[in-house]
Formats: C-alpha cells, structure tokens, sequence
C-alpha cells in the first residue's frame, strides 16, 4: 500500500488548547505524525493539485480566511496562535466589517482549533496527500492507499473549523473521486469522535452515503452532531448512518457496529470508499474513552477491505503518541 505525507504538516503547531477552563497543550501535535512517519520505510511525495479542489468543498470566504488569519492576528498586536473568544450562533447575518476576533468565532465553533503561523500551510498539504492519494488509485488500479492527514479534516465543515480541523480532507477526497468518475462514493468515519464537519458537508446530497461510529454525543464531543436520528435531510435523507456507541466500548462491542455500517455502505452499492481512521478509539488515548486494542484494528480493517470496494484510508485523531505509530501499522497491516 502507497503512503503519502509531505514534511510541511508539520509546520502547524499550536502550543495549547482551552480544556475544562485551562490551558493545557494541544494534543494534536507534531510528534502524531512523527511516530506514523517512523514506522515505516516508505513514503510517496505529495502533490500540489490547487485550490480547486478545497473549493469544491469549502468556502471561499472561509479559505482565504484561513490563509491569511495568523498574519491579520499578528497585524492586531497580538503574539502566539489566533484564537477566537466569541462564536456566534451559527446563521447570523453576514457582517463584513473584518475584525480577526469577530472571523476567528464567525468560522469556527469551539475553543480547539487554534490558527498558528503555520497553519494554513500544512492544512493546504494535509488535504494534497489525500488528493495525491486519490490520484494514485485512480491511476494505479491499487486496491487501498493511505493519506497522513495531519492536521485532521472530519470536524471541518464547509465554512468552518473545529476539533483540531481546518480542511476536511476526507471530503475533499470523496469530491475529487467523484470528479474522476470513481463512485459511487461512501465515507465511512471510524474516529472516537463523530465526523460532524463530513456529515454536515453531505447532508442533503443524495450521491454520498456517510457512515460514522462513534462515542455517544450525549457524554463526548461534538455534542451537538452524531445522534442516532440524524440521518440526512433533503434529498440526502437516508444517506447519512450515525451508530454511536457508550464510553469503554471494547473491540467485541465494537464489532458489531462495524458490520452494521459495512452493510450498509455495501446495499448503497458504494464503488470508492474513504475511510476517516482515528487511533483515538484505543484503549490507551489520553482524551478518549474507548478499550479498542492493537490487534483489534488489524481484524477491522480485514473486514473492511472484505467489501473489495477501492479505498483510501485519510488519517483522523489519535493522540496516544506512544502507542499511535504502532497503531496505525496494525490497521494498515489488515488491508
Ligand atoms: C480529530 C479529532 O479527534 N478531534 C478531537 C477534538 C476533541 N476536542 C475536544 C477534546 C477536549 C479534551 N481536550 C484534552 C486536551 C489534552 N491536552
Ligand atoms: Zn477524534
């Protein structure tokens, strides 16, 4: 299996995150990528396919914001990450008067995704791996390929950033696969957390099936996304699959849900799949509580590649750095 990673996601790297009324550091940090990148010997460059591809899902108000909201932050006087301290309810009017604090909350929805110096940068060439990724399977005939997404893409919706998201590159994926004619295509989002940003994007389209396991909304973030009775709207009624499931959810309790959305994206008579892997569910995930082990990926991806659909895995969280380079191998080893 071709993996793909490019060294400027690592320019990103907030110092710290809002977490139970302190600071904290941030838990998406650079040493997630390095312990992935150590575990194996080979990676494919990535390439630069442009913004067309980030339009195609994103804003546009929304991305030129992102790329120049670190430098309207310093232009304020400010030092350190933009953060933003006010967040609108969603769907307010418009106001274009420009402020970096009244943008950093208008395209935002929680106090977890900092803009740092090099944000835009490794958002920009964590969404060309999956990209690249795309590419490489439509031009290669493989069955599986693997995007380090770094930063991670799920909770990033069309015009906004959350849960250490800034691109959605999962989607951003699923768009370009169906632009090359490779769908039908399903996302299925087996990160701890529910993919609220990917749900959100496909809500009401009819051509993209979304499949997600997660914790319970009820106890865990996001909260406010994820329910068991959101299930699409408009023509995407019925496209959208939520299977949340309770805190110390173990590999034999997880099973079964898997195999629910399995089938699912199976009778929906997906052709491409895109997969949103988070080690955050393991049992040792500092912000996490889920019991998956080690051996349990490597059995879940065997019964995902079992579907025989062409799939590109895109990295989400997991925040175990210890355990997360080992982890990642063992899910990439059951395909
Ligand atoms: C991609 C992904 O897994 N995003 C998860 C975002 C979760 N954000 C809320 C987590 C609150 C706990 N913060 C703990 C910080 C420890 N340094
Ligand atoms: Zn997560």
């Amino acid at each position: 299996m071709k993996l793909f990673f490019d060294e400027r996601q690592t320019l990103h790297a907030p110092l710290r995150e809002l977490h139970n009324g302190d600071w904290v550091p941030y838990a998406e940090n650079v040493e997630r990528p390095r312990a992935i990148v150590s575990q194996f010997a080979d990676w494919q460059p990535v390439r630069d396919f442009g913004m067309a591809p980030l339009l195609a899902v994103h804003d546009a108000g929304y991305l030129a914001f992102l790329e120049r909201a670190h430098g309207a932050w310093l232009d304020a006087g400010r030092s350190g990450d933009a953060i933003g301290y006010t967040f609108p309810i969603r769907r307010r009017r418009p106001l274009g008067f420009g402020r970096i604090d009244a943008e950093l909350g208008a395209y935002s929805y929680d106090a977890g995704t900092p803009v740092a110096a090099g944000t835009w940068q490794s958002a920009y060439w964590s969404a060309q791996g999956a990209l690249t990724a795309v590419d490489h399977l439509a031009a290669s005939g493989d069955a599986h390929s693997f995007a380090l997404c770094r930063p991670p893409g799920h909770h990033a919706g069309r015009d906004y950033m959350g849960g250490y998201c800034y691109l959605n590159n999962a989607a951003i994926a699923a768009r370009a696969a169906q632009a090359r004619g490779l769908g039908p295509v399903a996302i299925l989002d087996i990160d701890y957390h529910h993919g609220n940003g990917t749900q959100d994007i496909f809500y009401d389209d009819p051509a993209v099936f979304f499949a997600s396991i997660h914790a319970d909304p009820c106890t865990d973030y996001p909260f406010y996304w994820g329910h068991a009775d959101e299930t699409g709207e408009g023509e995407g009624a019925g496209r959208t699959l939520n299977l949340p499931l309770p805190r110390g959810t173990d590999g034999a309790s997880y099973a079964p849900a898997l195999d629910q959305a399995l089938g699912a994206v199976s009778n929906w008579g997906a052709r491409f799949l895109v997969v949103s892997f988070g080690a955050d569910t393991h049992s040792s995930d500092p912000i996490s509580s889920f019991a998956l082990e080690r051996d349990d990926y490597a059995i879940m991806a065997g019964r995902i590649a079992a579907l025989g659909v062409p799939t590109l895995i895109v990295m989400e969280g997991g925040y175990a750095v210890g355990d997360l380079g080992l982890n990642v191998a063992a899910f990439l080893s059951g395909f």
